[in-house]
């Protein structure tokens, strides 16, 4: 079982998805997010990495989301099916990072996070991302919590751990937990 706190990030999550505010995200809802860090990072689409990027969105889509989140076979999920499809998934996700296998997006999500392309995050990068959600409040506080050893930057490992506080931590001092902005 989820504790409050953690349906509180998982309820925040689906929000960054549903950015019309519709009460459900498609596959439009999702393509859309990705065409907005494509947007701020320049991409043309006849590049390789607009292309990768693109194929993970339709991948995340089509073999984790639907199959698990969509029970009805409606094209769209609901922020109650997402609920579920989290408690459901975050016992199996945090057994994988349990045993530090690799977390096969993990790198995808670097890669959209780092919008400039040089391999790590500056808050720059992080920001552009973060505002493509919607999301602009106490950026520079929660960038600077989250990079722990004050080099300016979050690299991949760092990214990681975060992202597994976002996840699955139940202590909200734990900086992970504002990855994605301020929880609402
Ligand atoms: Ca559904
Ligand atoms: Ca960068
Ligand atoms: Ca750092």
């Amino acid at each position: 079982m989820l504790t409050d706190f953690q349906k509180l990030k998982i309820r925040h999550y689906f929000k960054l998805w549903d950015y019309e505010r519709r009460g459900y995200i498609d596959f439009g809802d999702f393509m859309q997010l990705t065409n907005r860090i494509l947007h701020i990072k320049g991409l043309s689409p006849d590049s390789a990495e607009y292309k990768s990027m693109v194929a993970y969105t339709r991948q995340l889509w089509e073999e984790v989301i639907l199959p698990f989140a969509d029970p009805k076979n409606e094209g769209k999920v609901s922020a109650e099916e997402y609920l579920r499809f989290a408690e459901h998934m975050l016992p199996i996700a945090k057994a994988m990072a349990d045993r530090k296998e690799p977390d096969p997006y993990g790198a995808a999500f670097f890669q959209m996070m780092d919008t400039d392309g040089d391999g790590k995050v500056a808050y720059r990068d992080w920001a552009a991302f973060i505002l493509a959600w919607g999301i602009k409040d106490h950026l520079v506080e929660h960038f600077t919590r989250m990079d722990t050893d004050g080099d300016g930057y979050i690299t991949l490992d760092d990214l990681m751990a975060l992202y597994n506080q976002f996840l699955f931590s139940d202590d909200p001092s734990e900086p992970g937990n504002y990855l994605f902005g301020a929880l609402d």
